[in-house]
């Protein structure tokens, strides 16, 4: 029997388990990312485990979310990471050098190797054939430090392309094809593995785009081959000796297939509160448009702008509409400098913003109230745009160029003949603003300010918890949700007491002081609980404030492990119909948690104002059961040390 592109990678890099869909498997991780907002957590784990440097590969660390500085705290984070880099062995990626995605796919991005990254987008690098993956500052510190990644392995399934995109229609419209199909839980458990003859077609940073959002599919990755087209992008990129070719085998069988005609797609479009909710551009025509944003990892490449450079060059933005560009990287931005792309976007009244993520995380550019955005990036989840009454929708950037000129919703097609932007021969390539790690680790000193406070640790879990609900929420609770991001919280998330604050903010405010006042309790959830963001700090802020379980029908994958790594429960019901007869204040029992947990078995929980009592699953591996005993992975680790 042959195998697939992923499993011939996942092959060369385990280290325990085998490929059988759903066991644990533990893989070798040659490449590791980590961004400021997550990564000065990483960076504090990676010091506490006390390895003098990280042995893998390449780690790099970006900053590039938390680039506002309205105060000391986030201007003091870059600092501490530059020194903890400079000190390690990590190349330093400086703010404005681009969103990390970006710059790894330009910069570091290798075929055939394995990227653990704290970021859920990190898959954007399978548009160049890597096994990428998403995952909590916690993992990707122990994976630095030379420890596998351990995961279920995923089902495989297939995407076979066939045809050509139409004018207007772009690597956008794909991903968001598949979202429509499949929702925001389809991928839940699986690898998106790219194939057929529409492949040449696909440049690999439209390529990137569609692994990029394979996170909104819930996907633990996507993946493209490495061919004749991923071999161009790296000679552009200087790096023609990274390239190896890469494809499945022909005889490899999938858990599922399905098949895309790129020419039946036409422009789509994702519709608030959420990436999945899609219909036709034309299908909204007219609906006016306040705010037109273009950047952010999934749409921010060279192509991308120049083709709103050269739309914007014929026609101008509209009066009633604020257009901002974040260019995605400092590459992209000196190249359409250097050919005239980027007056073009000046000239027609554009506001161009540092190379950073920028709006997408709420970082400015908050929408006014009730406005209509139309957005390039990957999220639309309620109140993440920083204005909890716009509606954000979701578009390539060829139908939020339109929007821009005619001031409402607007086919791309409207603007007649396709505009076709063919790759430079030659492309400006300065890596001036990646440090590498200093010679002389020794002298380096580790800089840290007052924002940075320890590392709050969990306690051991009981033989049984008692508590009361302290909220209960439907599907698909995201973690922007749990620990909302944007301009005001994200200075704090180097100070786990100070965030706890706003843990659940947008959708109770008075959480945070409840869970305090009753010392802490559990959490009700629906389908897909967590989905979204890779941040840790959705997990480590209410294990602060005292949370000791969560209980649901279904977990997203990477909020699960997080949960694990800090000691939280997360408990999923045997019978899903008994999440409807909980309510919030409930007082639940678990009267034998401890043993259960260990001997395998079902976890009992007593529901002692209603008179009920509900089974959770127990699908842990031995390992997952030996950290939620230790109180998390820091306390499992310390243990097994
Ligand atoms: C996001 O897009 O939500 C983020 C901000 O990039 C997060 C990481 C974070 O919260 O720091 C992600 O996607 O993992
Ligand atoms: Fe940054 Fe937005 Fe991409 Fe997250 S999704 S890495 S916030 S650009």
């Amino acid at each position: 029997m042959g195998f697939t592109l992923a499993q011939k990678i996942l092959k060369k890099h385990l280290v325990s388990g085998d490929l059988t869909p759903g066991s644990e498997i533990a893989i070798r991780i040659d490449q590791t990312l980590t961004q400021d907002a997550t990564g000065t957590m990483a960076s504090l784990q990676f010091e506490a485990l006390g390895i003098p440097k990280v042995k893998t590969k390449r780690s790099v660390s970006y900053v590039d979310h938390n680039t506002l500085q309205t105060g000391f705290e986030n201007a003091d984070d870059h600092r501490y990471l530059q020194s903890v880099a400079a000190k390690y062995g990590i190349y330093f990626s400086r703010p404005g050098n681009g969103i990390c995605h970006q710059v790894h796919l330009e910069r570091f991005g290798m075929p055939g190797q394995t990227l653990l990254g704290s970021d859920s987008h990190t898959p954007t690098a399978g548009g160049l054939g890597m096994i990428a993956i998403g995952a909590g500052g916690l993992d990707v510190a122990v994976a630095m430090g030379g420890g596998s990644f351990h995961l279920a392995m995923p089902k495989i399934c297939q995407v076979v392309l066939t045809g050509k995109l139409s004018p207007w229609v772009s690597a956008k419209d794909v991903i968001l094809e598949l979202l429509r199909r499949l929702t925001v839980k389809g991928g839940v458990g699986k690898i998106i593995e790219y194939a057929g003859p529409g492949l040449k077609s696909l440049s690999v940073p439209q390529r990137a785009t569609i692994t990029n959002m394979g996170a909104e599919l819930g996907a633990t990755t996507s993946i493209f081959p490495s061919d004749e087209v991923t071999r161009e992008f790296l000679k552009l990129q200087k790096r023609p000796k990274d390239w190896k070719l890469l494809e499945a085998d022909p005889n490899a069988t999938y858990d599922e297939v399905i098949e895309l005609d790129l020419s039946k797609i036409e422009p789509l479009i994702a519709q608030p509160h959420s990436p999945d909710n899609v219909i036709e551009v034309k299908k909204l025509r007219g609906t006016k448009v306040q705010q037109v944003a273009i950047g952010s990892c999934t749409n921010s490449s060279y192509t991308d702008l120049m083709t709103v450079a050269r739309v914007l060059r014929k026609h101008g933005a509209h009066k009633d509409v604020s257009l901002c560009i974040s260019p995605g990287s400092k590459q992209v931005l000196q190249n359409i400098t250097a050919n005239g792309g980027l007056a073009d976007i000046i000239s027609a009244g554009a506001r161009v913003l540092e190379c950073t993520c920028g709006p997408c995380i709420g970082m400015g550019q908050a929408p006014p109230s009730d406005a209509v955005s139309l957005r390039t990036f990957n999220r639309n989840f309620l109140g993440r745009s920083g204005t909890k009454s716009a509606q954000v929708y979701l578009c390539s950037p060829e139908t939020a160029v339109a929007a821009a000129i005619y001031g409402e919703i607007t086919d791309p097609r409207k603007l007649g003949a396709g505009v076709r932007i063919k790759a430079p021969t030659r492309f400006i390539i300065d890596d001036s603003m990646i440090l590498p790690p200093s010679r002389r680790p020794d002298k380096v000193e580790i800089i840290r300010g007052p924002n940075i406070k320890p590392l709050p640790i969990n306690e051991p879990l009981p033989d049984a918890l008692s508590s009361s609900v302290l909220l209960q929420v439907e599907d698909n609770i995201t973690t922007d949700h749990i620990m909302p991001a944007g301009a005001k919280i994200l200075p704090l998330r180097s100070n786990i007491p100070a965030i706890s604050e706003y843990v659940f903010s947008v959708v109770d405010a008075q959480f945070a002081s409840r869970a305090k006042a009753a010392g802490g309790g559990f959490v009700v959830g629906g389908e897909n609980y967590g989905q979204g963001s890779s941040r840790e700090h959705a997990a480590l802020a209410p294990m602060y404030l005292g949370i000791k379980a969560v209980m649901v029908k279904s977990f997203a994958r990477i909020h699960q492990a997080n949960l694990i790594n800090f000691g939280i429960l997360p408990l999923q019901f045997k019978v899903p119909a008994d999440y409807d007869t909980i309510s919030p204040g409930d007082r639940l029992e678990l009267p034998n948690v401890k043993e259960e947990l260990q001997a395998d078995k079902p976890i009992r929980v007593k529901n002692t104002t209603k008179g009920r009592e509900y089974l959770m699953q127990n699908p842990f591996s031995e390992r997952q059961r030996a950290i939620l005993i230790a109180g998390g992975l820091l306390n499992y680790t310390k243990q097994s040390a």
